[in-house]
């Protein structure tokens, strides 16, 4: 019996880590032995003690987030308030996917994260392709920056997001997309999916296609805009000639190039010159001509 004697300890409570001397009694010897205050087990071969860290009372709160735990209860009880989504963050780019998420507030101010596979979403507005079960929203492509708004249920709660579609290329949208032509300048003349938006189409029959109208900036759906061009003689300057050209349109670089015959192969930039521009009519004057023959294009660029 003294040397088989069990020592069983079972709810010895303590709140730090302790260490025990020697000690003995006529049915047992304890050398030295330990417990700590998290409730694991120390053993000899002559004894067992399980030791607990001691119970956790009362009420934790944390400010913020605004939180409430309750310890020495084996249960809590709550009501769900409301249903809260959120993305992070909430703008996402054109032909990209978002995870959504929801969390519910209850109404001990705790709140619960909540399974995006848990909610049922769905597509309010906007420009969404699709959201998975799970909650990942993918966009489709825009023209411009779009909204759209989200919604998601659970247990009987709504709720919805709003999110921002980025557009991020300016040739990608639906039937206008690939075509070399600004999506968003498309959809100002000709609305959304017009067949006649493509760029080897004239709209306004002013004989320039709208890809053209595009590039040097006139309007495709008037007939009586669109790329002007005219040469005149300077008078009291018979070498000087002027280039006079209209619209002069931001973001464009223009060119004035020559050839000495129509047969020649190909235009030079024409050097020898001096620009004047008002409003929107730039003139080019040729300071040097003096051939006999003289043909000129402006050459239109868009970066
Ligand atoms: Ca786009
Ligand atoms: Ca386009
Ligand atoms: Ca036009």
């Amino acid at each position: 019996m003294k040397n088989s004697f069990l020592l069983t300890l079972a709810g010895l409570c303590i709140a730090a880590s302790a260490t025990a001397g020697s000690r003995s009694s006529a049915n047992y010897s304890v050398p030295a032995d330990s417990v700590d205050s998290a409730g694991q087990r120390g053993a000899s071969a002559n004894y067992v003690n399980d030791a607990c860290a001691g119970g956790i009372v009362g009420l934790g709160t944390v400010a913020v987030p605004s939180e409430t735990a309750r310890h020495g209860y084996i249960g809590q009880l709550y009501e769900v308030r409301s249903l809260v989504l959120a993305a992070n963050p909430t703008n996402v780019d054109e032909g990209t996917a978002r995870q959504l998420a929801a969390r519910a507030e209850l109404d001990d101010a705790t709140v619960l994260n909540v399974a995006g596979a848990s909610v049922t979403w769905s597509l309010l507005n906007g420009p969404i392709l699709s959201i998975s079960a799970a909650g990942l929203a993918t966009a489709a492509n825009v023209y411009e920056n779009t909204p759209a708004e989200v919604q998601g249920t659970w247990l009987g709660q709504v709720a919805s997001l709003g999110l921002l579609v980025r557009n991020v290329g300016n040739d990608d949208f639906g039937t206008y997309a690939g075509d070399g032509i600004n999506d968003a300048w498309q959809v100002q003349y000709f609305g959304v999916g017009n067949p006649a938006a493509g760029p080897g189409g004239d709209a306004d029959g002013d004989h320039q296609n709208t890809g053209y109208e595009y590039v040097v900036g006139s309007n495709p759906v008037d007939g009586d805009s669109y790329f002007r061009f005219r040469v005149e003689l300077v008078p009291g300057q018979p070498t000087h000639r002027n280039l006079i050209f209209s619209p002069r349109v931001a973001g464009r670089i223009y060119t004035v190039q020559y050839k000495l015959g129509l047969d020649a192969p190909g235009f030079a930039d024409l050097a020898g010159i001096s620009t004047t521009d008002i409003g929107p009519t730039r003139t080019v004057t040729d300071l040097n001509a003096t051939e006999p023959n003289k043909f000129y294009h402006v050459h239109v660029t868009l970066p």
